[in-house]
């Protein structure tokens, strides 16, 4: 027999397939269905293709080979993302212009992916540092321009003093240069952005027409981070001030105003207007220190700073309370409006910064407990408001804590009561700690977190408690002086002393487990919804009715008004880089923005610059733009130097596939609507965020301007897990435990790589590289390769007689669940199936040809040269095996002959057994009644009546 030798068939049939240019196809054949499954295409780096593009590429080539074998006129086309940081960063190091080592290194990866078998046509790119793609991209920039959607502004961003740059965010760690180590400062640059803020609601709102994973598009959202609020005018107060820069109120943003009439200060940020030009010293050294964080570490500061303004009150108009401003860096001046009322008493951050301050702390949300149950308010019953403390009692010596078990119901609480007329909180608390425990020395300490309301029935009294108004107070013991307590307070439960560590368990009514867990952690803000209290005609409402009534009574007063805010900022696309995509824009020598018009694109990047960075970008150092901008434009105009980050580049690539060789448009109009939106798009989750987010706004921002009839670039989208090694630890250059996919292929074979891949787990699951498990595969296929070469196929022409009757059925099962199984992504599974199959038919000697050929058309995507190389040597075909058709299922072959046949007696299952699926009636009720364990129920008892559910019951009632 001859030998399965994968390295010479690899070779011969990717030679063959080249050669008849089975890649390609005819982009405007009507007669077959289109289907568009897209890579994330890569960035060519010099280390080659990593184990990740091997998993996820793999995936789409099955997809595109399944699809294609099913009939449909697929694309499936790659590209290279290639303007990029790593290649400026060599060239900076060498000297060599990164043109060239990036196209070495495309070459590389080319070589790589037709060594694994990825049919993709090559001749047909999209390649974004080749100028035939940079044009497009600055095309859509200057339609972008003349729609209103880019504009220039200087703002902060991260600046490397040595490498005399500005880095982009995911380039900063921990607040240091990733390439140098340099701690990084804030510094004004001027960059052109994208309104990608325009879209906002429409990026959130059409997540809901496209398949992706769920946590893709959660993560989209919160990015976006809508968020509904109210804006409300705080007046200030005629002030000493010198320069309150004109204005006579600051405007906040909260999402809470319904917890207003707690707010016991005002804090704008930093970057607020107030505080321009402003004179005192003290906050003038604030602002200095505050100028060099970047908002994240100021949002994500451990410790709040901040200063009061001397001079400056606002006044809350709800209840004409004045109160001070801070200026403070955890409000950041371009969210909201840049300040806002801090609430101490019901958010977390102006909780710590009012502790830190010493700044009062007003409570103006009691947490709601609603009854449930028997405890649930009844409508017929009236209600009643009552007051009442709970008391937290402290051992004189020990860690414990006075707890009432009270016997009448499964009540465990602290002591309790009702505060009596002419009493305060305080009082009823020492006179209940004293006549329910019988301790006679105690001093109140304080009060424990705010008021909290319960509202039930209470059964004892036929009312309902709507609210029950509670305060909590810890009390100390002094000493264990006692007398027992008379009979009435302790009638109904017995006292005992619980240790610390144990409390929270035994206590069970939820109000004072609140209590239990704020005196424990020694008080914090109570941020959730609740009942508003202490806030004038508004007391008494939810939190909810409060925010629409005070909002209501804002907009009335013209103090204020509901506003929608989202996180999502818009997009800096500036960067003071080399090797990117030229911005088409030159300045007037008034230094006016004019946009280049397309007969002078692509606006090409000069090969004559220096790469040493010098905090100039290095287009400014080319004699060859100087020149160029002043033939076209005249004396005195100059270029702009930046050029666009390279997420600019990617958010559109995917609309070049189909037309990409295309010199008069991005993609002719005919084509656009034939072949998009995608169908399938395959790749990292690491891209939840960016790419996906900003290649969905180019498909909306193309689309308003009438380019494209879509709205959403990916119908369909996975993302393949990551590939570790066998101890589970991600795979690094530092670790040393990188897998280069070339040593794969040579050791293994593409096919069984490609089969190992998808076959150690779902792709949306992290895949372990396991060489010593790889084998499993190799065997797998080199029994395919024995079964053809070894067995005798025979040409039955439908009679197949004498060869054993499971044959079919196995082919059929195998057929149905890799259809499935790929259409549903779960790769494993249908590669399972298969080999149920090949252990299947080997166990007989003579097979049917026609279903071994059927089998070969389904391993064909996963394995595609060692099929290919069967289906002509073995079988004798003329033609390619992917020119053949998906094999079909016959349903009825795939049923189970046999089923799980339930049995139920008065409703409950008392037996399952195995069956033929087709048992009648009576068979069924005859094996049912002789079973042993049934008859240990029937044994004795009358049978009333017994129903049969073919394929799935008997039940009978006795
Ligand atoms: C008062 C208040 C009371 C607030 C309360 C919360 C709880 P999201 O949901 O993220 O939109 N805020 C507003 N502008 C801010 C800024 N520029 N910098 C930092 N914080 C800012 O958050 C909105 C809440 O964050 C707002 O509601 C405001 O604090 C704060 F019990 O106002 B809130």
């Amino acid at each position: 027999m001859k030998k399965y030798d994968h390295k010479k068939i690899e070779k011969k049939w990717q030679e063959i397939w080249l050669k008849a240019g089975a890649e390609k196809i005819d982009k405007d054949d009507k007669n077959k269905e289109k289907f568009y499954i897209l890579d994330m295409f890569p960035y060519p780096s010099g280390t080659g293709l990593h184990m990740g593009h091997t998993e996820s590429y793999t995936a789409s080539d099955v997809i595109y080979r399944f699809k294609k074998l099913q009939g449909f006129n697929v694309l499936h086309p790659q590209g290279f993302d290639s303007f990029g940081l790593p290649a400026e960063n060599y060239a900076i190091k060498t000297g060599i212009n990164p043109a060239k080592t990036t196209k070495e290194n495309m070459e590389n990866y080319i070589r790589q992916m037709q060594s694994l078998g990825f049919a993709y046509d090559f001749s047909e790119q999209a390649v974004t540092s080749s100028p035939e793609y940079y044009k497009w991209t600055q095309w859509i920039f200057g339609e972008f321009f003349k729609a209103g959607l880019v504009y220039k502004k200087t703002s902060k961003t991260n600046w490397c003093k040595s490498c005399q740059t500005v880095i982009a965010n995911e380039q900063v760690v921990e607040g240091k240069c990733e390439r140098c180590g340099t701690e990084i400062e804030q510094r004004e640059v001027p960059s052109w952005f994208f309104k990608i803020t325009e879209f906002a609601q429409e990026l959130i709102d059409d997540l809901d027409k496209v398949d992706w994973p769920e946590y893709t598009k959660k993560n989209q959202r919160n990015w976006i981070g809508r968020s509904e609020g109210t804006t409300v005018k705080f007046q200030i107060k005629k002030t000493k001030l010198k320069k309150p820069n004109n204005q006579n109120s600051i405007e906040v943003f909260t999402t809470r105003v319904d917890t207003i009439f707690g707010c016991t200060y005002v804090v704008v940020a930093p970057e607020h207007e107030i505080l321009d030009g402003i004179e005192d010293d003290k906050v003038k050294e604030y602002l200095e220190k505050a100028k060099n964080k970047t908002e994240m570490e100021r949002m994500e500061a451990k410790e709040k700073t901040g200063v009061m303004i001397d001079g400056l009150v606002a006044i809350n108009p709800f209840n004409n309370e004045e109160v001070p401003v801070f200026v403070a860096d955890y409000v950041i001046g371009s969210y909201g409006t840049g300040a806002v009322m801090a609430v101490p008493a019901h958010d977390e951050r102006d909780f710590e910064f009012a502790k830190k301050y010493n700044l009062s702390i007003r409570q103006s949300i009691a947490p709601l407990f609603i009854g449930e149950g028997k405890n649930k308010v009844r409508e017929d019953k009236p209600n009643e408001s009552r007051r009442s403390v709970d008391v937290i009692i402290k051992h004189w010596e020990e860690d414990k804590y006075f707890c009432l078990d009270w016997k009448l119901n499964d009540w465990k609480s602290f002591v309790v009561g009702g505060i009596e007329d002419g009493e305060n909180f305080e009082e009823a608390a020492i006179r209940e700690a004293m006549e329910e425990s019988g301790y006679k020395n105690m001093r109140a300490m304080r009060q424990v977190g705010g008021e909290i309301r319960s509202r039930f029935y209470a059964a004892h009294k036929e009312v309902n408690r709507t609210d029950l108004i509670r305060n909590c107070f810890l009390i100390e013991l002094i000493d264990g002086e006692y007398a027992e307590p008379q009979k009435e307070h302790t009638k109904n439960h017995v006292g005992s002393w619980i240790k610390k560590e144990d409390v929270a368990d035994f206590i069970t009514l939820p109000e004072l487990k609140k209590y239990w867990e704020i005196y424990i952690n020694e008080d914090s803000a109570f941020v959730e919804d609740g009942i508003v209290i202490e806030s004038g005609k508004f007391t008494g409402l939810s939190s909810e009715e409060a925010r629409e009534k005070m909002t209501a009574w804002l907009e009335e007063n013209k103090l204020g008004e509901r506003k929608i805010n989202y996180r999502l900022r818009d997009w800096s696309i500036s960067r003071q880089r080399y090797w990117g995509c030229p911005i088409p824009i030159v300045y007037s020598p008034e230094g006016e923005a004019q946009l280049i018009s397309k007969e002078h694109l692509p606006w090409k990047l000069p090969l004559d610059v220096d790469f040493v960075p010098t905090g100039v970008s290095p287009l400014a150092k080319s004699e060859e733009l100087k020149k160029r901008v002043e033939d076209i434009f005249g004396k005195g105009w100059v270029a702009e130097y930046d050029t666009l980050d390279t997420f600019v580049d990617s958010s559109w690539y995917f609309l070049r596939y189909p037309d990409a060789n295309n010199n008069d448009e991005f993609c002719s109009k005919k084509r656009l609507n034939h072949w998009l939106p995608v169908d399938v798009y395959i790749g990292g989750a690491e891209h939840t965020y960016m790419h996906l987010l900003f290649a969905r706004f180019f498909t909306k921002a193309l689309n308003k301007l009438g380019y494209l009839d879509f709205d959403e670039p990916f119908l369909k989208l996975r993302h393949q897990g990551m590939v570790l090694d066998k101890n589970g630890d991600k795979m690094s250059k530092s670790k040393g435990n990188v897998i280069n996919p070339d040593d794969m292929v040579e050791r293994f074979g593409a096919d069984s790589v490609r089969s190992y891949m998808l076959f150690v787990a779902p792709l949306e699951d992290a895949v372990m590289w396991n060489e010593d498990n790889i084998i499993g595969v190799v065997r797998f296929l080199e029994k395919v390769w024995k079964i053809f070469y070894g067995k005798e196929l025979v040409d039955c022409g439908g009679g197949c007689e004498g060869m054993p009757k499971e044959l079919p059925i196995v082919l059929h099962k195998t057929i149905k669940k890799v259809t499935e199984d790929i259409e549903s992504f779960n790769f494993n599974t249908a590669i399972s199936q298969m080999m149920i199959f090949i252990n299947e038919f080997s166990k007989h000697d003579r097979l049917p040809k026609a279903g071994m050929e059927k089998f070969l058309i389904l391993l064909a995507p996963f394995a595609p040269h060692i099929t290919e190389e069967i289906w002509q040597e073995v079988l004798g075909h003329k033609d390619s095996i992917f020119l053949e058709k998906w094999p079909e299922f016959n349903e009825a072959m795939t049923r189970d002959d046999e089923i799980e046949l339930v049995v139920q007696i008065n409703g409950k299952v008392r037996d399952k057994m195995m069956v033929k699926a087709e048992i009648s009636e009576e068979e069924a009720k005859k094996v049912v009644l002789e079973s042993e364990k049934i008859k240990k129920y029937t044994e004795g008892k009358e049978i009333k009546k017994i129903i049969f559910v073919k394929g799935k019951l008997v039940s009978m009632v006795i």
